[in-house]
């Protein structure tokens, strides 16, 4: 699409009917589709300017019944066949088939590991698109990225057999810092599409995991490799075994979260810079109707940051003031929000669902969009507003006339950023709409990460996982809660996310959080460390005053998943709570899940011994043995199994049913007095 550049006035306000029939739409009702105020506000604003959102279409479009129980396929042009679950329940021989005799097990394992497949997909290519720009800044054919963090890259170098020092002259010297950048950058490239051997990765988990994966064989060969073998598995007459399929899956499932997700990690990390804690905002109230409001949104940071980079330069605020407004405000709409909050402490305009609502402020005045969860109406509620929407990844564009496209490239991305923030000051003075800006907004410290809560909880002498452990043996933190995942607007925006965390601070879990979960505590003022004093229990909140850290510690993007990974075998490296991740009083849960990605982290969670715990809905129920298979005999193989829970404090109850029955295991389940460990004890844990 070629750029546009004319001043496009304010549509009138759409009636928000379908375009099809004469029937008005369904509007929705602010306070059941939010608990948060200043979303219900914009819903309301929304429909009182008869512009459609999320929000109402979920009101007018119900889901299919036998997709949701995952018993579809259309996998061949004989279908699409639908198996649903028979009202009376299945009693006896299940004789439900598609018309190649495919049966709901089959049906429900290829559509749920097709799930993972895009899953795995989008979070390792947005991996490779990050190694790519590595490779550049490796060959230093860019001047806009440079390794930031040696240390972070001195780290990384082991697991791709990358020597960090030389010998010379019978002493060894510390390696050129760009040969072993080069050197890195190739390895890492080469996971993607390595003829032989296995991830390099994998030997990061704890043994035990590891040798789990090799007994199941499930250990990945390259991340390519195993999205393309479930395509291939899934295709009409090829796997029709249900365990077979799933196995698959969980080796894709592995290869996105030890594999591309955590190389996208790590590269961003040597890139940008290794997350550290500080303060920052989120909500919708973060515009500011006086300063020039650029929201970027998205999931990969690499032309963000450079935004970033751009809008504080001086010769950019200049501009800004000479047009008008005081000052550039950037803020940021799901993950790309999240990296950037993490390393430089941009504000989180809001989550997933409430990317068409920054917009309906009147007061957006760009939105730069990149990959994944951008949903295609925001182009049509921006024609209805000043806002310029500018997409800039080649694999990423719509269809709407009025979207800019600016094409992202590293090598003159310093140009590409600038001209974008330039396009947001030159469209401040066309707003032409009221600007209607929520008040709502709080305060909250995140950028945490494994090197973080490892100076965090092990303080600075012990630089360990010690003292977390520690306080888990001693009963004061019962477990942790890993609690991530997307909004979905089939459930009331942020209620399952709020209700489910605070359940578990409650009962003295400390959770790690990601995504839009961790987008949604901070909206709620759950990221703060006066917040323990509110809503945790008593051993919870004794830790998080000492230490100074909020009970909720966000971990960053879907991607830094694979920080909660690293954290939890440090926990178990730490000693004192088993030998493997499945041994820790831990769990995982998704509470408004709605994208495959958050299958495929389900999954790898599964895999590594979590169990984990999904909100809304699971497209297996139209598949119970399926179903059985992967919440209760999937323990065996791999120490996690999945399961479903609506209601969010019975889910809570059932991850800290789990917390508790991984604490009698380890003999950790009376309360215990506060005992000092010596170094005689941390031999014997470690020895455990
Ligand atoms: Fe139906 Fe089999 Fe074709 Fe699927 S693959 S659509 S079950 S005939
Ligand atoms: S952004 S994948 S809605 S968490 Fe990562 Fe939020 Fe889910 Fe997108």
């Amino acid at each position: 699409m070629a750029e546009d550049t004319r001043l496009r006035p304010v549509k009138p306000a759409k009636a928000a009917k379908d375009p099809e029939s004469t029937k008005p739409q369904k509007l929705a009702d602010p306070e059941r589709a939010s608990i948060d105020l200043a979303t219900q506000e914009m819903i309301l604003r929304a429909q009182e300017l008869g512009i459609e959102t999320v929000f109402d279409r979920a009101e007018s479009m119900k889901p299919c019944n036998i997709g949701t129980q995952g018993t579809c396929c259309k996998n061949c042009a004989m279908g699409p066949c639908r198996l649903p679950l028979p009202k009376s329940g299945i009693e006896g021989k299940d004789e439900r088939k598609g018309l190649c005799g495919a049966t709901p097990n089959t049906i429900a394992a290829r559509n749920f590991i097709r799930m993972i497949a895009g899953g795995a997909a989008a979070h390792s290519d947005h991996g490779r698109g990050v190694a790519e720009v590595f490779m550049s800044a490796a060959h230093k054919e860019t001047d806009a990225y440079k390794i930031k963090d040696v240390n972070k890259l001195l780290s990384i170098a082991p697991y791709f057999d990358v020597a960090t020092t030389v010998e010379v002259d019978g002493r060894q010297l510390d390696r050129d810092i760009d040969e072993i950048a080069v050197e890195v950058g190739e390895k890492a490239l080469n996971e993607w599409g390595k003829p032989e051997g296995e991830l390099a990765y994998l030997k990061r988990a704890p043994a035990p995991l590891y040798e789990k994966w090799k007994k199941n064989g499930v250990l990945p060969r390259n991340i390519d490799r195993e999205i393309v073998e479930i395509m291939h598995r899934t295709h009409i007459g090829v796997d029709q075994d249900y365990k077979n399929l799933i196995k698959q899956g969980t080796r894709a499932a592995i290869a996105d979260g030890w594999g591309g997700s955590m190389l996208a990690t790590d590269l961003q990390d040597v890139l940008f810079g290794t997350p550290y804690p500080l303060q920052s905002e989120a909500n919708l109230g973060v515009l500011k109707q006086d300063h020039v409001n650029l929201v970027i949104h998205g999931h990969e940071p690499i032309l963000s940051e450079m935004i970033v980079a751009a809008a504080q330069t001086q010769e950019m605020v200049d501009y800004a003031k000479s047009k008008g407004a005081k000052g550039i405000q950037l803020s940021g709409i799901c993950c790309t929000a999240n990296e950037l909050l993490q390393r430089h402490g941009v504000p989180l305009c809001g989550t997933f669902l409430q990317q068409e609502l920054a917009i309906i402020t009147g007061a957006c005045d760009a939105m730069v969009v990149d990959i994944q969860c951008i949903m295609q109406n925001i182009a049509n509620v921006a024609a209805c507003f000043h806002t310029k929407l500018i997409t800039t990844h080649p694999i990423a564009r719509m269809e709407q006339e009025n979207v800019i496209h600016i094409e992202f490239d590293e090598h003159h991305a310093m140009e590409d950023a600038k001209r974008i923030v330039r396009m947001a000051i030159d469209n401040f003075k066309n707003r032409s709409a009221e600007v209607m800006i929520p008040k709502h907004k709080h305060v909250q410290i995140a950028g945490f990460g494994v090197e973080s809560i490892e100076y965090n909880l092990g303080g600075m002498f012990r630089g360990s996982y010690y003292t977390l452990n520690d306080n888990i043996i001693n009963g004061r933190i019962r477990g942790i809660g890993g609690v991530v995942g997307c909004n979905n607007a089939r459930t009331r925006h942020n209620e399952g996310h709020i209700e489910v965390v605070k359940e578990l601070i409650k009962n003295d879990v400390i959770v790690l959080t990601t995504g839009c979960n961790g987008i949604a505590c901070a909206m709620e003022g759950l990221l703060t460390p006066e917040t323990a004093a509110v809503f945790c229990g008593p051993g919870l909140a004794e830790v998080c005053e000492t230490v100074g850290i909020p009970p909720v510690l966000h971990m960053g993007s879907c991607v830094d998943n694979s920080r909660i990974l690293l954290a939890a075998t440090e926990v178990v490296k730490a000693g004192g709570l088993g030998k493997d991740i499945s041994d820790l009083p831990a769990a995982g849960s998704a509470p408004e899940w709605m994208s495959e990605k958050a299958i495929s982290i389900g999954h790898y969670f599964v895999a590594s011994g979590v169990y984990t715990v999904f909100g809304v809905t699971l497209p297996v129920s139209g598949a119970p043995v399926f179903q059985k298979y992967i919440f209760e005999e999937f323990e065996k193989l791999y120490g996690g199994m999945w399961d479903l829970e609506v209601d969010p404090v019975k889910h809570a109850q059932k991850m800290i049913a789990h917390i508790d029955k991984k604490r009698k295991a380890l003999g950790i389940d009376k309360a215990r007095q506060r005992i000092l460990v010596d170094m005689a004890d941390r031999r014997d844990m470690s020895a455990v």
